[in-house]
């Protein structure tokens, strides 16, 4: 009988494959279940879901009887969950629900069910979406926004909108991201008034089985915006007053509102040193007004004035001298590294150092800098490095991932997010593989310890295995093959992008091309790649020691040193820290340029590499998926070239060495490159 059961299954999963797979149903594709009993101990809509995802996804054994119950255990924290040989036991439904994702997650990648106690690392897992409220998307690379429309109904609330965000929260909650941020960090204000508060609450209405909290992000500038005071500074008492006013509004229409998120005094945006007043007065004076409601405030860290010497030494600068002064309900919110989501950063070094206060780390799903929803990147290799970066700030293995999970410092809170990447196109994200780096942000928000190469696993057996049980020969052909491509992925793109440290040299604006020849006369130097660079006869890269800008006293004792020696730091961040003569000597003998060359060529040689390993998975994946990603890493590879070339005739101006012999020569003229860098991108968009 199971057998017959068993091949039924498999039966059914191959017909489901036959059909067009459009990505649609992201890492959620297996409907295929064999029967299942599944008792609660607590009914509520939260534990429905869960029954009934148990009932249509279960891969375990046929006839099986699975206990899903709510009960208080003190092994158990937060939305955690216990796995037991008879199913799942959490301290809440929320927690039933993700122990059920994971149970069935185990059982689609024929992953072993151990027992045992999961909890997450974080207590708020949230996305950031850059949604403005016309519908567009800063950044983003994969259609317009799910939440936002500008059509003279835009506010209306239709039946397709409330089941594409119900899709959405479930997406969410299958990997444990627990909120979302509907709009642009650069906000308008106009979000905080009743006629947009009533879609957000729509929103959140959908969102709320599935455990996923709306927040905002919020204009400071607001009470004067929408709310015509005369003022915005945060000690004001009609200020002060206005915001609790709003804070009240929104938690009588959305009681389990999450709260906001501040740009404020960043790229422009007003804050509370308009009014000669600090950060710590902005974020205290709005966590005030959230507190009695449970809401929190993340406050962005990413700040940097044009006057500075170096941008990168500034949020550290600014906010350091803060710590302590935030109310318990703030957390800082800071980007991965101290520049700007760049294909590589060291970590940013304000994470550790301000011990009183909670940060959270922001990274970016979206890939701005990372080649857009064109370029296949997995930054699960990305994420995992940052988390893992040992600030030594408590000594050794005080990483990233400890510094801001609460197991170093006491956090009342505790939080991660990701800027999003998803939009109206069918499949959410523009790439079929930008899909993994959304899964792989809940995961790691879920587990900051886990590996890549898990990630990755788990993700390619959810999202491209077609039976229950693929053979061997899907393994080793298949998996193995694509795994190792993502997992390398990352390195590529730093290769033909900015090897060596180098970093924000793309093309204006769009940050999409190579641009190290960016300097319009009157641009601010902070926003062009000269100023990042520093190219010269002499040799290239961006003096951060002792002697030059001395970002790297921000860092702690082993690292200031170093990281302050050329001989000492490593190759990865050479060209962050240091000016080097184009003949220096390698670790590995070669010089600086040759190295630089043969990063390019690598880089370029691996994308090449990946076109070959998609073309001999054909078998393995169904037509229209396929066909997107082999079409999109023929752009890529031929982006690839536009940067290593770019990149290398620009910098051979100023080295004046040859390009190593046995490296492939040029096919594209720098003077061509500089001309068109501006309407190149369109041309790469498929
Ligand atoms: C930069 C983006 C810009 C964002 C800014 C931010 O280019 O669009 O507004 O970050 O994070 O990387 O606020």
């Amino acid at each position: 009988m199971i057998k017959i059961v068993s091949s039924l299954l498999i039966l059914f999963c191959l017909s489901v494959n036959l059909q067009a797979e459009n990505g649609h149903a992201l890492w959620l594709r297996c409907q295929s279940s064999a029967p299942v009993s599944v008792v609660c101990s607590k009914k509520s809509i939260v534990t429905e879901i869960a029954r009934q995802e148990l009932l249509n996804g279960w891969q375990g054994q046929p006839g099986a009887s699975v206990k899903l119950i709510v009960k208080q255990d003190k092994e158990v924290k937060g939305d955690g969950y216990k796995l037991t040989p008879e199913g799942v036991q959490a301290n809440t439904d929320l927690g039933v629900l993700y122990g059920v994702y994971d149970l069935l997650r185990h059982q689609q990648t024929g992953e072993t069910i151990n027992p045992g106690v999961f909890n997450p690392s974080y207590e708020r897992r949230v996305l950031n979406h850059w949604d403005n409220q016309n519908g567009t998307i800063e950044r983003g690379y994969a259609g317009r926004s799910i939440f936002w429309r500008n059509t003279k109904d835009s506010l209306n609330v239709t039946e397709a909108d409330k089941k594409l965000w119900r899709e959405y929260a479930r997406a969410n909650a299958s990997v444990g991201i627990n909120g979302a941020v509907l709009n642009n960090v650069n906000a308008n204000a106009d979000v905080l008034t009743d006629v947009y508060l009533k879609r957000v609450k729509a929103i959140a209405d959908e969102f709320r089985p599935y455990g996923v909290k709306v927040y905002l992000s919020a204009k400071f500038s607001a009470p004067s915006q929408v709310g015509g005071l005369a003022t915005c500074d945060p000690l004001d008492p009609s200020v002060i007053k206005w915001w609790q006013a709003k804070v009240k509004e929104i938690y009588a229409i959305i009681p389990d509102f999450g709260g906001f998120l501040v740009k404020a005094n960043s790229e422009g945006q007003p804050g509370p040193q308009d009014y000669k007043r600090t950060h710590a007065d902005g974020a205290n004076m709005m966590a005030d007004a959230l507190k009695p409601y449970g809401g929190i405030v993340m406050w962005r860290a990413f700040v940097y004035s044009a006057s500075d010497n170096d941008r990168a030494k500034q949020a550290y600068e600014e906010f350091l001298p803060l710590d302590g002064q935030f109310r318990d309900n703030v957390i800082i919110q800071v980007k991965n590294g101290p520049v700007d989501f760049q294909p590589r950063e060291p970590f940013s070094p304000l994470f550790g150092a301000m011990k009183k206060t909670s940060l959270m780390p922001e990274i970016q799903i979206t890939q701005e800098y990372l080649g857009h929803s064109i370029h296949l990147v997995f930054l699960s290799t990305m994420w995992e490095e940052f988390l893992k970066s040992d600030t030594y700030q408590e000594g050794e293995g005080s990483t990233v991932a400890r510094c801001t999970d609460g197991s170093l410092f006491p956090q009342k809170h505790t939080a991660i997010a990701g800027v999003a990447n998803v939009g109206l196109d069918v499949n959410w994200c523009g790439h079929q593989f930008a899909q993994s780096n959304w899964y792989a942000f809940g995961r790691l928000a879920w587990d900051n310890k886990l590996t890549s190469g898990q990630i990755a696993d788990e993700w390619l057996k959810l999202t491209f295995k077609r039976t229950v049980v693929e053979n061997s020969d899907w393994q080793t052909n298949f998996l193995t093959p694509v795994k190792q491509m993502m997992l390398d992925s990352r390195e590529a793109a730093v290769n033909y992008m900015m090897p060596l440290g180098l970093h924000h040299i793309m093309s204006a604006n769009e940050h999409y091309g190579p641009g190290p020849w960016w300097a319009p006369k009157k641009m601010r130097k902070d926003w062009t790649p000269p100023y990042y660079h520093q190219a010269d006869s002499v040799g290239v890269g961006f003096d951060r020691t002792h002697a030059g800008s001395d970002a790297v006293s921000q860092y702690h004792e082993p690292l200031h040193t170093l990281f302050d020696k050329e001989q000492t730091c490593p190759d990865e961040y050479l060209l962050w820290f240091h000016h080097v003569p184009w003949s220096f000597k390698m670790k590995n003998g070669r010089s600086l340029w040759d190295e630089l060359c043969y990063r390019y060529n690598k880089g370029l040689h691996q994308v090449r590499d990946f076109q070959k390993i998609w073309d001999t998975v054909q078998p393995y994946v169904d037509e229209e998926r396929f066909v997107q990603v082999q079409s999109k890493l023929r752009s890529q590879s031929r982006n690839a070239q536009l940067w290593k070339d770019g990149c290398l005739l620009y910098f051979q101006q100023f080295s004046k060495m040859p390009i190593p012999y046995e490296i492939e020569r040029p096919v594209n003229n720098l003077e061509y490159l500089i001309r068109n860098d501006t309407t190149r991108h369109q041309n790469y968009e498929q």
